[in-house]
């Protein structure tokens, strides 16, 4: 999967083949609706998150966060032996990343506050005076200039010291985690308005404690996954009610959390095996955590609830791998959000399946039950997992609002949506995506209704992107990782996103490849 010529192969041979294409124009896009513009109200942002960027992982009395311990002791995890001890080293540079942000010319920075720099263990007896300054110098930059930053708790680097104690499946590190959040709201709640309490509860405990392709590697499958889940919700309920009570009244903010979700397309939209694959799927990802917040009547779906059920039943467990919450607790997570976050890239391909080779059992994937596929006749210029299916952010948008209503009054924002370059700053592919994908966005808006009131782009900077290293640069700005200053150069990329903030609308003329590359194109 990490295979690096593989990689190569795949990237040349699809970059020549998507760049054939869109030397016709750019594939699969209807001109007549590119007059669509973004609406007043919209807005336009950039995100990031503090492990992939700050570095600095020892300084300013910062604690271990359980990414930093584990890439210490386990080297080989990431394909370049990397690790983010100085990542793009934003904690010293981030005035510079203030003027990037301010070339791009959006209003709004999504980032995150690293737990163990504010917490070096995690608790709140011992609050670090440098990580709270940093924070605060930081927040205080961006409003000099008129960026508002939106804030996310956790995304990812919990403190090593409580992933130590069981990390999300340690019901009492719900009460450190709202310690934690309410430490966060007195210090910063008078200048930060939005949070986001958690980025990507899926990706998270599927990849982190049901395998082992993320941090902390529990590879609890079948279980482990189910109880990060079941924590990461109260979690995030606590810190919304704890707000709702202590701060929203003086504070005013609003406080929202950030799911991912691939689209998932039936393979044969005739057959219905494969559109049951495809909702099963959804299901499993998307609606075990948008479900129990989004809905009118709280709580797991039942088609999860009765499908790990079963499965927990024949597998000889005396009690379902999927907790039950009280009745209290169902009240509790029901309606705790002020927004929709979403985060999505990419659109993978389904169809029924009760075992596949590289399942474990028990776990989410035999659970689910669905074959994932890629379509490979699609573009893919960077990760192996990301093709490129503009069409499946539109259907992902419309599947979101068509199911929970309360997204009629709150809105949907898109707090992530990127794709990845090998390391060029002529990232034609990228424009290209960004320029598909939002336009999938304004058809969302205007064509169906969806209500989406904003997007953010991954990612400001090239930065640490987690298994995969540096080996893949989800930046608008190339840093040059070799050198000490970490340089900063802007991607064609970002020239094209700011010509969209400016203008409001998607000019697929703006940047145009070249009809003809070099074939010898170094894509490594
Ligand atoms: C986001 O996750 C993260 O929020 C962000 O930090 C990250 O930098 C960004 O994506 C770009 O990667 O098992 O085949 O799906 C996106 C979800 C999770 C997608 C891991 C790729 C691994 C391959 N990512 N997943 S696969």
């Amino acid at each position: 999967m990490r295979s690096a010529s593989r990689v190569a192969l795949f990237g040349a041979l699809l970059v020549t083949l998507c760049l054939l294409r869109s030397a016709g124009g750019s594939a699969g896009v209807d001109f007549r609706a590119s007059n669509y513009s973004f609406p007043d109200d919209f807005i336009f942002g950039v995100s990031t998150a503090a492990f992939q960027i700050e570095g600095a992982w020892n300084e300013g009395g910062k604690g271990e966060s359980m990414w930093d311990t584990y890439l210490h002791k386990n080297p080989q995890f990431t394909p370049d032996r990397s690790n983010g001890d100085v990542a793009a080293d934003s904690y010293h540079k981030y005035m510079e990343d203030i003027q990037m942000i301010q070339k791009l010319g959006v209003k709004y920075y999504r980032m995150s506050i690293s737990w163990p720099r504010l917490l070096p263990n995690g608790t709140d007896n011992n609050i670090s005076r440098e990580g709270a300054m940093y924070y605060r110098t930081l927040f205080e930059e961006l409003l000099k200039v008129n960026i508002t930053p939106i804030v996310t708790l956790f995304h990812w680097d919990m403190p090593t010291a409580l992933m130590d104690l069981g990390g999300w499946t340690n019901p009492k590190v719900m009460d450190y985690f709202e310690d934690y959040a309410r430490v966060a709201f007195n210090l910063y709640g008078d200048i930060i308005k939005t949070w986001t309490t958690l980025n990507e509860p899926h990706q998270h405990c599927y990849n982190g404690y049901g395998l082992d392709y993320f941090v902390p590697a529990l590879m609890s499958h079948g279980v482990g996954e189910y109880l990060c889940t079941h924590y990461l919700l109260l979690s995030h309920a606590r810190v919304y009610r704890m707000y709702e009570k202590e701060f929203r009244p003086y504070q005013k903010g609003k406080v929202g959390i950030t799911l991912d979700a691939f689209w998932a397309k039936p393979r044969d939209a005739n057959k219905a095996e494969d559109v049951l694959a495809a909702n099963a799927y959804l299901h499993m990802h998307l609606d075990i955590y948008a479900h129990p917040i989004f809905s009118d009547v709280g709580d797991y779906p039942t088609f999860v609830r009765e499908r790990v059920n079963n499965m927990s039943l024949e597998q000889g467990f005396s009690r379902s791998r999927l907790p039950y919450f009280t009745d209290e607790e169902i009240l509790a997570i029901k309606g705790s959000a002020d927004f929709f976050g979403l985060n999505h890239y990419t659109t993978f391909i389904m169809s029924p399946s009760s075992m596949e080779p590289k399942w474990n059992v028990p776990s989410l994937d035999h659970d689910t039950g669905v074959k994932v596929d890629q379509n490979l006749t699609w573009p893919r210029p960077g990760p192996e997992w990301l093709t490129v299916y503009p069409p499946g952010f539109r259907q992902l948008l419309n599947y979101v609002q068509d199911n929970y209503r309360m997204l009629r009054d709150i809105p949907i924002l898109i707090t992530e949506n990127g794709m990845a370059d090998l390391g060029q700053t002529e990232d034609y592919e990228r424009v290209a995506y960004f320029n598909d994908y939002l336009h999938q966005v304004l058809l969302a808006i205007h064509e169906d209704g969806v209500n989406v009131k904003g997007y953010f782009a991954w990612t400001l900077m090239d930065d640490f992107e987690w298994s995969d290293g540096y080996t893949f640069k989800f930046g608008l700005y190339k840093v040059d990782f070799d050198s000490p200053e970490k340089t900063r150069t802007p991607k064609l990329s970002a020239k094209n996103y700011a010509n969209i903030v400016r203008t409001r609308r998607i000019d697929f003329n703006y940047i145009k490849p070249p009809i003809i590359r070099p074939f010898q194109f170094n894509y490594l």
